[in-house]
């Protein structure tokens, strides 16, 4: 539950993404907009349909995220109120933007593209690309796949994960998975997040045909061809970009996969060095994030945030923010948003994924969050504000409602990522006093530990996540060999296997909250990363003049105003001009390749006489 409700061009529309279809479309709510009279020109003619269309769509959107928003919230189990509240609401906002009228308004206006104003192409494009998620012209399909993401939500955010019969929170295993040195307890830590996995499998299946059924009949080849085509990119193309992206960083991942595969055995006290890395020897659920493994001396950002607390880190987020000259946030946000975890005793659950939400496409705004007092939710905070801090900025008089949206969908996830990295530098980390300015740390130890976050997170979001989408979607594979695919591509791109055979009893991809509600969009992070590195290599180089290994953002009105530049036009701004007007370059691996290549010979160096694997 991201970015349904967030980024993407026309992601204010792509909210239609999990709602489904009023049973009949008598009702005002699903009342197509009227034609506009013949009289009139193109332009008038567009402006009258897009006036129209976008009054009625922001008002459903907006009752349609309250009720995720409460479905989300507060999960209780047996109790289906807020399921069914959510359902109604996104059957209206489908039955709305897949209405017949609509999409055939929208397309004879597009016919006359040429007498139109290119905000309105970009507008008229984003209604049918949110109509083709929700076809009228089907509406049972519709309505089914709302009712079965509806449903696959609760029960992945109602699941109960135990250990030893006992209770725990998806916090807590992440603790366990960060620092316990006992394999056995990290073993019973891993095993028990997956066992979410299996409940999801038929309600996966479901949407799959679901998903893809909606969008074929709109001339679609299936659901990730739809998603690609949000930045105007086939399916092919897509899959070629995450393969170039992958292979520019398989150089210094095969040298992280063989250090860490070292490192650990000696952390955990294994003599044998296995050849591939054992799925619950890594410090994150899925491998995507190595981080915790690596403590840098004078750099203990997790015991300088305990005392903080976790207000203080949400809080500081949003310093940094307004010390780049942006405004504070709403009071609204902040007795509105959901950011801490639930008690112990709370008997309801909530979604323990973190979010952030633009409610009515206009001033509410809000995340829902878990901050616990430590380095990962000081760098996620930075994150959702970062989507926050792009809602704000996009609701401005200039930019129509229909493109409250990012430029594409990685640069919403960008922005907040940049943050978070900035975040986490020394001269920014010794303005706060989180450490100690005076200090000697290592330098390379430092950058180590950015690779095992940045770097490896690129196997998996480039490759293993978008291949396993793209063959869930795009290639029907087949219901039994799910399991057996996901790990086939851990291996190969991770260089990781499970602890044991993990057999088709389970279904392991469905345990990664994007699977079943942000559906075959992944790459979005991939190329997230790689956009960042350029976002920041110019703000160190060419703003503030600094190493970009070593920044401190604060205070910079400058970086303020470039950042808010990118924001501010939203989804009716070309991705590709913009980054090459911003930057001076094209979407490329670059940057990050150029950021991280200090390391290649501290680890060429370390991992000499080792075996490599990968
Ligand atoms: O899902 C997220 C964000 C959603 S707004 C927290 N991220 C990816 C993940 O957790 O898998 C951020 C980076 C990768
Ligand atoms: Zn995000």
């Amino acid at each position: 539950m991201k970015k349904l409700l967030l980024s993407g061009l026309s992601a204010a529309i792509l909210l239609t993404s999990c709602q489904k279809t009023a049973t009949t479309s008598t009702t005002a709510a699903s009342t197509p907009v009227a034609d506009a009279p013949s009289n009139k020109t193109p332009q008038e003619q567009a402006a009258a349909f897009l006036t129209q269309y976008s009054t009625t769509y922001q008002k459903l959107y907006t009752l349609s995220t309250e009720a995720e928003w409460a479905s989300n919230i507060k999960i209780v189990e047996g109790d289906s109120t807020n399921a069914v509240a959510t359902r109604k609401a996104n059957e209206a906002l489908a039955a709305f933007t897949g209405s017949a009228e609509n999409i055939q308004q929208a397309r004879a206006l597009l016919g006359q593209k040429d007498q139109l104003t290119d905000l309105q192409v970009k507008q008229l494009e984003a209604v049918l690309y949110a109509g083709a998620n929700n076809p009228q012209t089907i509406p049972d399909v519709v309505k089914a796949r709302i009712k079965a993401e509806t449903e696959q939500t609760e029960k992945l955010y109602g699941f109960d994960y135990r250990i030893y019969q006992k209770s725990v929170s998806t916090n807590d295993i992440d603790n366990i998975l960060r620092s316990e040195r006992n394999v056995k307890k990290r073993l019973d830590a891993w095993q028990a997040s997956k066992e979410v996995g299996p409940g999801l499998k038929d309600g996966l299946l479901n949407l799959r045909q679901l998903r893809n059924q909606t969008v074929q009949s709109l001339g679609y080849d299936d659901y990730f061809t739809y998603q690609a085509s949000d930045y105007g990119m086939t399916r092919a193309e897509m899959m070629d970009l995450m393969q170039q992206i992958n292979e520019e960083l398989r150089p210094l991942y095969r040298e992280l996969h063989t250090y860490a595969r070292y490192e650990l055995a000696r952390q955990y006290g294994v003599k044998q060095v296995p050849d591939y890395l054992p799925a619950h020897w890594l410090p994150n659920r899925w491998g995507q994030d190595w981080s915790a493994m690596v403590e840098v001396k004078g750099m203990d950002l997790d015991a300088a945030l305990k005392p903080k607390g976790a207000e203080w880190v949400v809080q500081q987020s949003e310093r940094f923010y307004t010390s780049l000259g942006f405004p504070s946030l709403p009071q609204t946000f902040y007795t509105k948003s959901s950011l801490y975890p639930l008690p112990a005793d709370a008997t309801y659950k909530k979604n323990n994924h973190a979010s952030a939400w633009h409610m009515d496409l206009d001033k509410d705004v809000r995340s829902l969050m878990s901050v616990e007092p430590n380095a990962e939710w000081y760098e996620t905070s930075h994150h959702e504000l970062g989507h926050i801090y792009y809602y704000m900025t996009y609701t401005n008089p200039d930019v129509p409602v229909l493109l409250r949206a990012g430029a594409n969908r990685a640069y919403h996830e960008a922005i907040g990522s940049l943050m978070g990295l900035a975040a986490m530098q020394k001269p920014f980390l010794a303005e706060l006093s989180l450490v100690d300015k005076n200090a000697k740390t290592d330098e390379v130890q430092t950058l180590l530990k950015e690779a095992l976050s940045y770097v490896t997170f690129i196997p998996f979001s480039a490759g293993v996540m978008s291949e396993w989408e793209h063959d869930f979607y795009a290639k029907s594979l087949p219901a039994d060999q799910l399991n057996k695919r996901w790990w086939e591509l851990a291996k190969k791109y991770q260089g990781i296997v499970p602890p044991a055979e993990r057999g088709e009893q389970y279904l392991d991809p469905a345990t990664k909250t994007h699977i079943n509600d942000d559906a075959a969009q992944y790459y979005d992070y991939a190329l997230s990363y790689v956009i960042l590195f350029q976002l920041h290599d110019h703000i160190a180089k060419n703003i503030l003049h600094q190493d970009p290994h070593a920044t401190n953002y604060y205070g910079s009105k400058e970086v303020g105003n470039f950042l808010r530049d990118i924001m501010y036009p939203g989804a009716s701004a070309d991705w590709r001009e913009m980054l090459k007007e911003k930057t001076g370059e094209e979407l490329s691996a670059r940057a990050m390749v150029a950021y991280f290549q200090p390391l290649m010979d501290y680890l060429k160096q370390q991992n000499k006489g080792r075996k490599y694997t990968i």
